[in-house]
């Protein structure tokens, strides 16, 4: 008998027992981490308890599979990991979850405060929930097991009220195995009432805007991730119908509106950033993405309206003519109230010029798409997926990488929301196999991701975990042998690669076969077809080996200006 059943037969629980019943009477329906001590055994309880734990081979990628569920379902995405460099592995996850705003807890066993605290050198021994702090939108620590109930439910209400984004839950050793009455842990259990509160915006805003864009010549909207996350997609799609207003979906903003939609402006982006009159942000920020909302990319006297939930959001970059502070929904509810006596319409004049761009820009890409090359190059490569995936809308696309991102975001239409994950707000490498896994857990439904050869190398490993849990992924890496392009040189002329030289030659698709997965290696178009539809069919885990050309990456992909330029060469 063990201690567990001990402490259960004399009617105590502890605090590892309490944790798991208070994630799962909060609905928490999977965990994602990496186990070792503290919390092996939680992992375990949870998995008998009937919450579903997925172990990954890195906790960077279980806070990135966490971060996406909790885009996806609006209920904060729980990672799981062990003391100090499991914590720090996984604290990227969940800074980039707080930057993109979205809701995660991740929850770390720590070792025993009285060692930390005067740094007597514990085992993984490190001062986490301080360390955490500025990496989250807040952070706790529960010392007690009579503690567990409210420390959860102040994290599940710190994701998800007002901007959501990620906590840092620490949960110390000692706590983990602290014993509690049964009866009064049982009772100490509660769900938090209304944990992201609606927030309806005052009708003098809402006035406000309206007026702003009735007198527009020519509007613009911009759809964000803040769009997308809101899931106010029939409203959203309403108000931009009814009012007839173009619109620019923002990278996972896409399929809020199907891409080929007649107001998508997609691509006529510089026409309508440089003549806009009036711009009405909705869930997006006016950061580097933006370009800041000023520049040679606007037109310098446009005027905005931004409807965010976050009212600090407003005037950060440049003066907002039009505040709405509210949740999407509320909003944008409230603007189609509102919006009949205003008479918000379009001029066809402004449609048309944007029509125009539209055609010239698609005739443009059509030649670049039809060109063949051997190798392949992005665009016919693109060409292919983009011909497969039209008839598998409805399949998650997760990508990353410089070129292999701003080609295949600019080239694969989406058709419904929130199917679109990548890279998000830092622009950063590494999300591509736990936000593949993550959304495949969530949602049961088949995801591809596209990835750079050099961005596949930060998550690569879990591919074995989309093998151990027979995850419907099939990923594609855009193998032009390094970053940017594969064909660097050492300007000191050693025998070293370049900087941003990768293996030549080197075959991806080799690694998955070593978990037993589908293997593909494509050097044309019509082997990549094949290798695709026949993923896309099996459903069982496929990695394809996509060989591009070396040279035909642009340096940084489509944001090669941001890179200082030395005077000094
Ligand atoms: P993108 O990168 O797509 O431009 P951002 O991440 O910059 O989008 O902006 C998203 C914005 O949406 C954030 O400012 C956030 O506060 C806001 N937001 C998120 N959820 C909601 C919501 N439910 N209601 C209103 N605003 C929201
Ligand atoms: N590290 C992290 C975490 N994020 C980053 N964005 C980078 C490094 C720098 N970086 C980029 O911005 S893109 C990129 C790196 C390393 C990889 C580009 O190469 P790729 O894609 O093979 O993934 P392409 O198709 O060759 O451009
Ligand atoms: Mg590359």
């Amino acid at each position: 008998m063990d201690s567990i059943t001990d402490n259960h037969n004399a009617g105590l629980t502890d605090g590892m027992h309490l944790m798991v019943d208070a994630l799962k009477a909060n609905g928490v329906k999977t965990i994602y981490g990496v186990v070792g001590i503290p919390v092996t055994d939680l992992a375990r309880h949870a998995q008998a308890s009937g919450i579903r734990y997925i172990g990954f081979r890195h906790e960077q990628s279980a806070g990135h599979a966490a971060a996406i569920t909790g885009f996806l379902t609006k209920k904060p995405g729980v990672c799981l990991t062990v003391s100090a460099p499991g914590f720090l592995n996984g604290l990227v996850a969940l800074a980039e979850a707080t930057v993109n705003g979205f809701p995660m807890i991740q929850i770390s066993g720590s070792s025993n405060r009285n060692i930390i605290d005067l740094q007597q050198g514990d085992y993984e021994g490190l001062d986490q929930m301080n360390i955490a702090k500025p990496f989250c939108k807040a952070a706790y620590r529960i010392n007690r097991p009579e503690d567990i109930a409210i420390g959860l439910a102040r994290a599940i209400r710190a994701s998800l009220s007002g901007r959501p984004g990620g906590v840092y839950l620490d949960i110390t050793t000692e706590m983990l195995s602290m014993t509690m009455d049964m009866a009064e842990a049982q009772a100490s259990i509660f769900t938090p009432i209304d944990p992201s509160p609606v927030l309806s915006p005052s009708s003098t805003s809402v006035n406000r805007a309206l007026k702003l864009l009735s007198n527009a010549r020519k509007p613009l909207i911009i759809l964000g991730k803040g769009a997308a996350y809101a899931q106010a997609d029939e409203a959203i799609k309403e108000f931009i119908e009814k009012s007839g207003i173009p619109y620019l979906p923002m990278s996972m903003a896409k399929g809020l509106l199907p891409d080929d939609h007649p107001q998508c402006a997609a691509s006529a982006r510089s026409l309508v950033l440089s003549q806009a009159d009036v711009v009405m942000l909705i869930g997006a920020r006016l950061n580097w993405l933006l370009n800041h909302g000023k520049g040679k990319k606007w037109n310098p006297d446009a005027k905005f309206i931004q409807l965010d939930i976050c009212a600090e959001e407003m005037d950060s970059n440049r003066p907002i003519d039009a505040p709405v502070v509210g949740d999407i929904a509320s909003s944008i509810d409230k603007m189609i109230c509102k919006m009949e006596p205003f008479e918000i319409s379009c001029s066809q004049e402004w449609r048309r010029m944007i029509d125009e761009v539209k055609k010239v820009n698609a005739d443009k890409m059509r030649i670049k798409l039809n060109k063949p090359t051997s190798p392949m190059n992005y665009f016919n490569a693109l060409k292919v997926i983009s011909d497969v995936m039209s008839s598998h809308k409805d399949v998650y696309i997760v990508n990353e990488g410089a070129n292999t991102l701003d080609n295949t975001r600019n080239i694969i239409n989406m058709y419904h929301p929130r199917l679109r994950l990548d890279t998000g707000t830092w622009g950063v490498m590494g999300i591509g196999m736990g936000y593949s896994i993550g959304a495949a857990v969530t949602s049961g439904k088949q995801v591809l991701a596209i990835e750079g050869d050099s961005a596949f190398g930060f998550s690569g490993m879990d591919i074995e975990t989309i093998c151990r849990y027979k995850l419907p992924v099939t990923v594609i890496v855009f193998n032009n042998d390094g970053i940017y392009r594969g064909d660097g040189v050492n300007q000191g002329g050693g025998a070293d690669p370049s900087p941003t030289t990768l293996t030549p030659g080197a075959r991806y698709d080799r690694m998955i076969e070593a978990f037993g997965g589908v293997a593909f290696n494509a050097t044309k178009t019509v082997e990549l077809e094949e290798a695709l539809c026949a993923a896309l069919a099996s459903k069982r885990p496929t990695l394809i080996n996509c060989v591009i050309d070396p040279s035909v990456g642009l340096e940084s992909g489509h944001i090669g200006n941001l890179n200082p330029h030395s005077s000094i060469k």
